[in-house]
């Protein structure tokens, strides 16, 4: 009898877990013009290319008034860091399709580390 339960329920089981999948794949999509919009917020000259400079200015812009000079300069270095793992061709500028690729990938090492907390 129990067996006839679990037999059951693993479809049912893998059915739901189809479902969520597909939902999450809709969502993705929906997203997109988020991340656009989030591009178009650290391309401040609209040229459709983020240059470490406007990617500094972003960055630090929120935190300039409240870090000291020796943190603000440490700052900078983590996001110059940050920077090269966007600029995957690493011509000093991100376009589009290297901000979107990088920002797919947060999202998959995000998903990852929440399944591994379940
Ligand atoms: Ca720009
Ligand atoms: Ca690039």
């Amino acid at each position: 009898m129990k067996s006839t339960i679990l037999n059951l329920g693993l479809p049912i089981l893998m059915f739901f877990a189809f479902t969520t999948t597909m939902q999450s794949q809709q969502n993705k999509k929906g997203k997109k013009s988020k991340i656009e919009k989030e591009f178009l917020d650290f391309d401040q000259d609209e040229d459709g290319i983020i240059t470490l400079e406007e990617f500094k200015e972003k960055r630090v812009k929120k935190r300039r008034d409240k870090l000291s000079e020796s943190e603000l300069e440490a700052f900078y270095a983590r996001v110059e860091k940050n920077f090269t793992l966007y600029d995957k061709d690493e011509d000093g500028q991100i376009t589009m399709e290297e901000f979107k690729e990088r920002k797919a990938k947060i999202a998959e090492k995000e998903k990852k580390k929440a399944a591994g907390k379940q």
